[in-house]
């Protein structure tokens, strides 16, 4: 009995203490060792992980990250038809193809075949960063520099061959490469750099087109809009009036 009561004694004084791990250990009697109520929800493994003593790991990670600076977020991918075109390079031209000579007879006609624009505003339209293309394999980028105008109630001639010595007699403006003018059948195409054609001929098929006859180049009516074939000769033999619409020569 002696003992036991050293015992009961010890075990209040080391929990007045707060020795109650201890005091279970030791004592090996439930009944002596009365627990602090657990709060709801709480279990002894909880207690074991004390969350007052340190900050919650989530908050941990968030403080880890914030002085870990990771990449900015990156702007959507922009659309194709944005990366196509290239800076600096106004879409949506107002041009008319005006006349174009798709089988000349005096000349080759890689060096004789020939387009002409005309520009019907008041402001000239560069032409740079534009696609000429039949649709097909034939594709010449007009590039970026040097400028490419069509002028303001004026024409600009295009063609394989600049040397008016060697291609008919010509005015020629700008030299394009990778695109031929078949005899018959073809279309000519000019897209902006935002791919949206700002001319479209295709020849015979479209209305008001005539069929192309060799030797002579064809050319739209500006009172009908109608294409008929040339009849100014040119210094070649063959007929056409590369440079000039409409009866006004494009000025220099
Ligand atoms: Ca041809
Ligand atoms: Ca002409």
């Amino acid at each position: 009995m002696p003992l036991r009561l050293v015992l009961v004694f010890s075990v209040f004084v080391l929990n007045g203490l707060g020795f109650t791990a201890i005091t279970s250990s030791v004592g090996g009697c439930s009944r002596l060792e009365p627990m602090p109520p657990l709060p709801q929800g709480d279990t002894p493994a909880a207690r074991t992980k004390p969350a007052t003593s340190a900050p919650p790991k989530p908050a941990a990670r968030q403080a880890s990250s914030a002085s870990t600076p990771s990449p900015p977020a990156l702007p959507p991918a922009a659309p194709p038809g944005d990366l196509a075109q290239p800076a600096g390079a106004p879409c949506g031209a107002v041009i008319l193809l005006s006349e174009f000579m798709p089988d000349p007879k005096r000349v080759p006609d890689h060096a004789g075949e020939f387009l002409e624009l005309y520009n019907p505003g008041a402001e000239a339209v560069s032409l740079n960063g534009y696609r000429l293309t039949d649709g097909h394999r034939d594709n010449h980028l007009i590039p970026l520099t040097p400028p490419v105008v069509v002028p303001p109630g004026g024409t600009l001639v295009l063609a394989g061959e600049g040397d008016p010595k060697t291609n008919g007699g010509s005015p020629v403006g700008y030299v394009y490469d990778h695109f031929h003018l078949s005899n018959q059948t073809d279309r000519i195409r000019f897209e902006d750099p935002c791919g949206v054609a700002v001319i479209d001929v295709a020849y015979p098929s479209d209305p008001g087109m005539v069929a192309p006859k060799g030797g002579a180049s064809l050319t739209r009516d500006p009172r009908s809009n109608r294409w008929r074939r040339s009849r100014e000769r040119m210094p070649s033999g063959d007929y056409g009036s590369p440079g000039i619409y409409a009866g006004v020569p494009t000025p220099k």
